[in-house]
């Protein structure tokens, strides 16, 4: 971005943050006059504490996709701009998945590292590369079957290149995977003591607990770039906790993910033989159903999609009440289970993609 588009974007986010902060048009014409000087002197600025608050928790109220958004002005924000190297970047993850999983009391976090920028022609950023800072590894077996999640074959192989031993089991946390500027990236080991993770049984029937599917507790994405007034942070991770159906009706039932229909539908002794017996519909609520009750035994912070969807409707209410218009995009929105029993089914959205917000970047292997 050239000098001139970086202050016009930050003259919208100034104007607008400092607005619904309730300050006056003096202290942002007086900030725009430093921030301006600062650009004309190193091509971009920096943001004080509060508008980095400020304006992680409007990428959030941003974000089309989202909907856990009812909860935005609840993010608890961690400043680590100042830190240079990779062990003390991933220590400083190692406390957001301490702080967020909050023995099972989950608590919406996002940490903050130094923005991107260039520095005499070469480009400066730090880079996560896991896509979520947990999450299970997945490994192609020699005759082509894969154990593990399918969606970490890529990032697992290289895990395995800068030297990460695999363990082949079917639900193994990844490391962590740093990269400051052009250096090697850095492996971090995840003690396991700080992980929480869920055993998933169903209240009723065994034969699906005997089927040993598990999960973590807290969704941390780690890959996206949160964007605030023209001033880009590529390693910015973010959690809420989970919708039940993120992980009982994609992650676990999906068939180039865990795959575990046909499994459940044989624990419960379904007709499998005609699409039309719905046995996959069946088994499909019955996962759900395993995993809020796994969720909710083990004191881990989860929602059901309904409950979501009635938040959600809160929150566009008082978004209108704010006297602001709600973006969203409806295909992420609806949830991939019974959709047309919640109200958001039945409605559209604007998907117009405001800023500040979290955008998808390029991914620094492949
Ligand atoms: C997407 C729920 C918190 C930002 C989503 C999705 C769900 C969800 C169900 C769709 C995911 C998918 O289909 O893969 C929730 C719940 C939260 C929460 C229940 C509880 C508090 C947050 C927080 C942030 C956030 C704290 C950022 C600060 C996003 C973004 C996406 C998203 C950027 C789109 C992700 C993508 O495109 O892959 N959320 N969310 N959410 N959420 Fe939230
Ligand atoms: N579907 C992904 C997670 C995406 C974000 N979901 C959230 N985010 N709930 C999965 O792992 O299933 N959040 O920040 O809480």
């Amino acid at each position: 971005m050239i000098a001139a588009e970086v202050f016009n974007e930050a003259k919208k986010f100034i104007s607008n943050c400092y607005t619904e902060l309730g300050k006056s048009q003096s202290e942002i014409d007086q900030r725009l006059v430093h921030i301006q000087q600062q650009i004309d002197q190193h091509g971009t600025y920096e943001h004080t504490c509060l508008e980095l608050e400020y304006g992680s928790k409007l990428a959030w109220r941003n974000s089309n996709r989202c909907i856990g958004r009812f909860f935005w002005e609840s993010l608890q924000v961690f400043d680590h701009r100042s830190l240079t190297d990779e062990k003390s970047i991933a220590d400083a993850l190692l406390q957001h998945i301490e702080y967020a999983t909050n023995n099972g009391k989950i608590r919406s976090t996002i940490s903050i590292f130094q923005q991107s920028m260039v520095v005499n022609g070469s480009l400066k950023e730090v880079r996560i590369w896991n896509h979520q800072l947990l999450r299970y590894a997945g490994y192609v077996q020699k005759d082509g079957s894969i154990i593990g999640d399918p969606a970490s074959i890529s990032f697992t192989k290289q895990c395995i290149a800068l030297g990460w031993k695999p363990l082949c089991g079917a639900y193994d946390i990844l490391p962590l995977v740093i990269q400051i500027d052009d250096r090697t990236p850095v492996l971090f080991e995840i003690p396991a003591t700080i992980v929480k993770e869920v055993p998933i049984e169903h209240p009723t029937s065994q034969a699906i607990s005997d089927l040993n599917m598990r999960w973590y507790a807290v969704p941390i994405v780690s890959d996206m770039l949160l964007e605030i007034g023209g001033v880009s942070y590529t390693a910015a991770p973010f959690n809420g906790w989970y919708m039940g159906t993120e992980i009982g009706a994609r992650n676990l039932a999906d068939k180039d993910r865990y795959n575990k229909l046909v499994d459940i539908a044989k624990a419960l002794h379904l007709n499998t033989s005609h699409a039309s017996t719905l046995w996959k519909d069946q088994a499909l609520v019955e996962l759900n159903i395993a995993v809020l009750h796994s969720y909710k035994k083990e004191k881990v912070t989860i929602v059901d999609h309904h409950t979501a969807a009635v938040q959600f409707k809160q929150f566009e209410r008082k978004e209108q009440d704010a006297g602001r218009s709600i973006t969203g995009r409806w295909s992420w929105l609806v949830p991939p289970l019974s959709p047309a029993t919640t109200d958001l089914f039945h409605v559209s959205y604007n998907d117009v993609e405001q800023s500040p917000n979290y955008h998808y970047q390029a991914s620094p292997y492949q």
